[in-house]
């Protein structure tokens, strides 16, 4: 059978490790931030170089192909995830890391057909991690395959989730519900890397059992939610129903238990849809 799209799964990674260099030359030097949402929702001239340098050099090889990418997005173009091929591109997750130098900023590119995810690629620019899968044929890092955690009891589990950039005292109260309800199960721990592609490779790599979070973007996860299902794991709604890659909610555990587990602690909210009109 004819593969398709392992042209542009080579592409994506060529073309994030290319960012990730463009990443790691930048932390040498001044970073200027600028504001998006809120004043902790930060953007840096880095950001926006990235973007356009995979953009433009996709559309060079694949002009048919759609995009939606962080920052057009932010500078006003839709995020419609349609049919079409799509390349769904965060240039740094993590930029509030990378803003202060705490080391794991990532370059996360998804590639969907027909709503579905083909490939993710994410390039872990500062440990040169290279996260990759393809549908149907597992998950890699640096090449070597990646299984998720056998670990059945939630009480032997280390839980990644991350705070966000909504201040909104209402929205806080109920992270910290959730996260002290799943604390006192109790679990070994609670982890926070900063970028949500992480976080989920970590879970795609057995290093942490789940990750949850409400608030994060369809470019935060498309990519890495195909190398977590590939590695063996699960995708769930917060409230315990399907993942949706739009609805900005997720959990990624390494089983049905654990995620179910944690859905039951979670109190859920539903920030506005990335493809909210
Ligand atoms: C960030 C995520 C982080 C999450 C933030 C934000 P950015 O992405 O990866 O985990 O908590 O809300 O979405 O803005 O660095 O690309």
């Amino acid at each position: 059978m004819t593969d398709l799209w392992q042209d542009a799964m080579d592409h994506a990674v060529s073309a994030a490790r290319g960012a990730g260099q463009v990443v790691r030359e930048a932390l040498l030097e001044d970073r200027m931030v600028m504001v998006k949402s809120s004043s902790v929702d930060l953007v840096t001239q880095t950001d926006q170089k990235v973007e356009q340098l995979i953009i433009q050099s996709v559309k060079e090889k694949f002009p048919t192909h759609r995009f939606i990418g962080e920052e057009s997005v932010a500078a006003g173009e839709p995020c419609v995830l349609s049919d079409e091929p799509t390349w769904i591109i965060d240039p740094i997750d993590g930029t509030t890391n990378f803003v202060h130098r705490f080391p794991f900023v990532a370059v996360s590119i998804g590639f969907s057909v027909n709503k579905q995810v083909e490939f993710g690629v994410v390039y872990s620019c500062l440990e040169d991690k290279m996260f990759t899968a393809r549908r149907g044929r597992g998950s890699f890092c640096n090449g070597d395959p990646l299984q998720v955690s056998d670990q059945k009891a939630i009480k032997q589990s280390i839980i990644a989730t991350e705070f966000g950039s909504d201040r909104d005292p209402e929205v806080v109260d109920k992270i910290f519900s959730s996260l002290r309800n799943i604390l006192c199960i109790p679990v070994h721990g609670i982890r926070s890397a900063g970028t949500a592609a992480i976080n989920m490779c970590l879970v795609a790599s057995g290093c942490v059992e789940a990750y949850y979070e409400i608030g994060m973007h369809v470019w935060d996860l498309a990519a890495a939610s195909l190398i977590v299902s590939e590695a063996g794991g699960v995708l769930m709604d917060v409230e315990g129903g399907p993942f949706d890659l739009m609805s900005r909610r997720v959990i990624a555990a390494n089983n049905r238990t654990i995620a179910e587990r944690i859905s039951g602690e979670i109190q859920a909210y539903a920030p506005a849809r990335d493809d909210a009109a």
